[in-house]
């Protein structure tokens, strides 16, 4: 998968094509963004992506992404404003800890919101936060922005002391992104419930070719159903041996393209991992996300 990312901000772009497994992110060049009048981050990142769409005449799945940090005592502020709240880096780090001198109560949260819209212009989003406190001074050298003084709950290091390892599994932006992944997942799955779930003949072709044409396909057809369907299976889950379930699905998305979708879930179904395969229909894997809890071996 290729997107567009609608932003000015270098940082995002990176941090979401880790995000965003398996898809590449390239930042949409443009010096007319539009201004950023929304009331909410969804009316903002509804706005940027909304840009990238005209931009690029509909030919491209973009993304448009607005965050900020809302601390408590400023009444939430600076919130949607805190790309205008001072010059990014050293001046808003400054101005922050000169609006909080002298005071105790530095409860605050980053907020994500991502909008996705696909060439058709089909919308999906997805929301994330991660609460902590702002500290008494900078501390780190990771991350961006108000990284350097800001301390997650449960934690005692700054995000930018924590580092872009860390961030990427538990940052605001990285909540959203999976919220994203997980959307997406379930309008792909709608497809596939809309196509039938694989059973006509062509899906089956599908599926045979997917399963016998690349060693990633034929590996994951030692564990997998070649046909639509569910399965029982065994998995090993941090040593444990756990009784799961192993599903096919494909969806004929386009007329010479598809989407295979394998689910592993276990421990009654609870936790689950996926892989979206987006093939040719001659079985040729061109992406793959994935989503859910980390995959046990088989
Ligand atoms: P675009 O609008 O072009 O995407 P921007 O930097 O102006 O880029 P926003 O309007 O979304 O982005 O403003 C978000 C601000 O909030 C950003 O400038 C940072 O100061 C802060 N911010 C957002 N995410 C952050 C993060 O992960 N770490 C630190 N600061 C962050």
């Amino acid at each position: 998968m290729k997107a567009k990312l609608c932003s000015r901000n270098a940082h995002k772009a990176r941090e979401l094509e880790r995000l965003l497994p398996g898809w590449e992110i390239e930042p949409l060049a443009a010096d007319d963004y539009p201004p950023e009048t929304g009331g909410t981050y969804y009316e903002n990142a509804r706005g940027k992506a909304l840009f990238g769409h005209a931009r690029t005449g509909g030919g491209e799945w973009v993304i448009g992404e607005d965050s900020g940090i809302e601390v408590a005592a400023l009444d939430g502020g600076p919130g949607v404003e805190s790309a205008r709240y001072a010059p990014e880096g050293a001046p808003a780090i400054a101005r922050l800890l000169r609006d909080l001198d002298g005071v105790a109560g530095r409860e605050a949260r980053y907020v994500s919101e991502l909008v996705c819209l696909s060439p058709a212009g089909e919308e999906t989003r997805g929301t994330g936060a991660l609460a902590g406190r702002i500290a008494l001074e900078p501390r780190g050298t990771g991350g961006f922005g108000y990284d350097p003084v800001f301390v997650p709950d449960g934690e005692e290091r700054t995000v930018a002391e924590l580092g872009d390892e860390w961030k990427d599994r538990n940052s605001h932006r990285a909540r959203a992104a999976r919220a994203l992944l997980a959307a997406l997942a379930a309008a792909l799955l709608l497809v596939v419930s809309a196509c039938g779930g694989g059973t006509d003949p062509t899906s089956k072709r599908v599926l045979h070719a997917f399963f016998t044409q690349s060693p990633r396909g034929r590996t994951m057809g030692e564990r997998f159903p070649h046909a639509a369907g569910s399965r029982g299976c065994q998995l090993h889950d941090g040593g444990k041996v756990v009784q799961a379930t192993c599903s096919t699905e494909v969806s004929l998305v386009k007329p010479s393209r598809a989407v295979v979708t394998l689910t592993e879930a276990w421990n009654h179904g609870s936790a689950a991992h996926t892989w979206f395969f987006f093939i040719t229909r001659s079985g040729v894997i061109e992406s793959v996300v994935q989503e859910g809890s980390a995959p046990p071996a088989s």
